[in-house]
Order: structure tokens, then C-alpha cells, then sequence
């Protein structure tokens, strides 16, 4: 069965905008996966320990036949295809990418927390996700308006695709 994957992209190491721009290209590859949409790239200011570089961010929608372990798998092998040496937590990365939503399912396994944890808090989330799905209602029920209106767009910055 297909379902509905949205992947949020993050990149603040090594020409960010590039990362992010390659690995929107590298997940029409994924198997039995179809790229539907992107958001514009963003730039937003770093969430966690002071000092790292400006992010750049940008959110895709996947049509997926993968189980959710199955595509949280692609991602990793993506990202470690992108030199990712993992650090601190919330630190400097050539990317990261995290399942957002799949379909309308909650997940909370040792590896896998869907909806993807602090989802509600990040602008440089909400506002990509707005943009390729204006209608789009969380498993709990929340609406992607009403999401973003609780959480001011600030500093983020659309730079184009
Ligand atoms: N994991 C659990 N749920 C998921 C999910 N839904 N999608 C697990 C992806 N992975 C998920 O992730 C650690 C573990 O989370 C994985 O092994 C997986 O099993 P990680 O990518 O190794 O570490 P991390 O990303 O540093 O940790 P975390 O808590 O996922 O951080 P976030 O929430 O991804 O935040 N500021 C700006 N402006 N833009 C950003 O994109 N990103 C982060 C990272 C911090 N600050 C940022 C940004
Ligand atoms: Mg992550």
C-alpha cells in the first residue's frame, strides 16, 4: 500500500543550499517512491548549541510504498551518502533528514517518532510544509493553519528553489 511520507531536509555544513538541492534530487530514486512535491529552500537560524552556521531547510512529499523502518533506512544510507558524522545532538550536519508524517499514522518505536517530535514548535518545519500542503490536518487533528499561527514565522527566509 502507498502512503503519503512528508520528509522535513536540513543542511548547515558544506554548501547547505547544494546539499539540500542533491538530496531532493537523490530521493526520486528511493525504491518503490515517488517525489509529489517541494518547498522552496529557507533559510533559518540554528535550533540547539550556539555558535553553528545559518540552515538551510526545505520540506518534500513522498508517494511511498516503504514500511516507515524501511524508509527511515533510505534516508540514513542518503545521509550517509552525504558524509554525515553524527555529533552533538542538535549539531552541525551536511544533512539531515527526518520523516515528518507517514500518512496519518503515529509512530513511537525506539528508532521512529512520527509525527516527527518538536514538528509544532519549528518554523523552518510548519512553513515548507504549509506551502506544498495547505490543507493538511495532523493525526491529532491540528490544521497546518493553525499550527503556524501559533508559531511566528520570525527570521525564516524563503531563498527560492
Ligand atoms: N528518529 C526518531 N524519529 C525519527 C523520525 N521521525 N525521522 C531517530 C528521522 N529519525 C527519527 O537522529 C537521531 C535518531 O532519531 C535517529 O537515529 C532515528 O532513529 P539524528 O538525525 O541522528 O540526530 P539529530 O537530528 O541530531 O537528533 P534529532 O533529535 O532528530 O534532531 P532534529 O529534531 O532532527 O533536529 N535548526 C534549524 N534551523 N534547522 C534544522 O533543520 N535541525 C536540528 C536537528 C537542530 N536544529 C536545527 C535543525
Ligand atoms: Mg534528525
Amino acid at each position: 500500500m502507498s502512503r503519503l511520507a512528508f520528509i522535513g531536509l536540513g543542511s548547515n555544513l558544506d554548501d547547505p543550499a547544494h546539499q539540500v538541492r542533491t538530496a531532493l534530487d537523490e530521493l526520486k530514486s528511493l525504491p518503490d517512491t515517488t517525489l509529489t512535491a517541494t518547498s522552496r529552500l529557507y533559510r533559518s537560524d540554528p535550533v540547539g548549541p550556539p555558535g553553528q552556521p545559518d540552515y538551510i531547510n526545505a520540506v518534500a512529499l513522498l508517494h511511498t510504498g516503504l514500511e516507515a523502518e524501511a524508509l527511515l533506512d533510505a534516508l540514513q544510507a542518503l545521509e550517509a551518502e552525504h558524509q554525515r558524522v553524527r555529533g552533538e545532538r542538535w549539531g552541525p550536519r551536511t544533512l539531515d533528514l527526518d520523516i515528518l508524517l507517514y500518512g496519518n499514522r503515529v509512530i513511537s518505536t525506539p528508532r521512529l517518532t512520527v509525527p516527527h517530535s518538536h514538528l509544532d514548535q519549528r518554523s523552518f518545519v510548519l512553513y515548507p510544509l504549509r506551502e506544498i500542503a495547505p490543507q493538511l490536518v495532523l493525526p491529532d487533528g491540528r490544521s497546518i493553519d493553525a499550527l503556524c499561527a501559533r508559531c511566528p514565522m520570525g527570521t525564516l527566509e524563503p531563498i527560492g528553489v
